[in-house]
């Protein structure tokens, strides 16, 4: 269709508690299922200053030192997925910030409780998408390649 963004990216992060609980491989495998292009994909362990950059609308908040802390108390797994809508889409697929509004279905609804150790992040905008990945990824990190399969994921 006209229009439609099939190169659209999102920045998907697997937190601390994701990594421990061993849900990486799920995570990923559920945005390959989807459809979605794995376009970058690192461990790393992020610090202060890039969390304060990551979240910089809520460093003012009263529960920022806890996030800082949990962001901070082992390693993250990072990716780039890219596919049609995928901002919004990815933020679908992990359910709502509070685990309690999250559906059955989606990975915060079916994998936790609680809003500060909800396994996941995803971009919120197009915009916020793209600086992330700058963030977050180094020139080179990200890939550009066919997808074989898009001839069955696309109309
Ligand atoms: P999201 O991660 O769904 O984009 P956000 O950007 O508003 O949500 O907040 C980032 C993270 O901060 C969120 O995943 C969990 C934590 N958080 C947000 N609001 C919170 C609150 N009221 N109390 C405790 N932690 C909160
Ligand atoms: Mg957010």
């Amino acid at each position: 269709m006209p229009g439609n963004n099939n190169a659209e990216r999102t920045y998907i992060m697997i937190k601390p508690d994701g990594v421990q609980r061993g849900l990486v491989g799920d995570i990923i495998s559920r945005f390959e299922k989807r459809g979605y292009k794995l376009i970058a994909l690192k461990m790393r362990s992020a610090d202060e200053e890039l969390l304060r950059r990551h979240y910089c609308d809520l460093t003012e908040k009263k529960f920022f030192p806890s996030l800082l802390a949990f962001m901070t108390s082992g390693p993250v797994c990072s990716m780039v997925w890219e596919g049609l809508d995928a901002v919004k889409q990815g933020r679908q697929m992990l359910g709502e910030t509070n685990p309690l509004n999250s559906k059955p279905g989606s990975i915060r609804g079916d994998y936790c409780i609680d809003m500060g150790k909800n396994i996941c992040h995803g971009s919120d905008s197009v915009e916020n998408a793209e600086k992330e990945i700058a963030m977050w990824f180094g020139e080179g990190e990200v890939q550009s390649y066919v997808q074989s399969n898009s001839v069955h994921i696309y109309e």
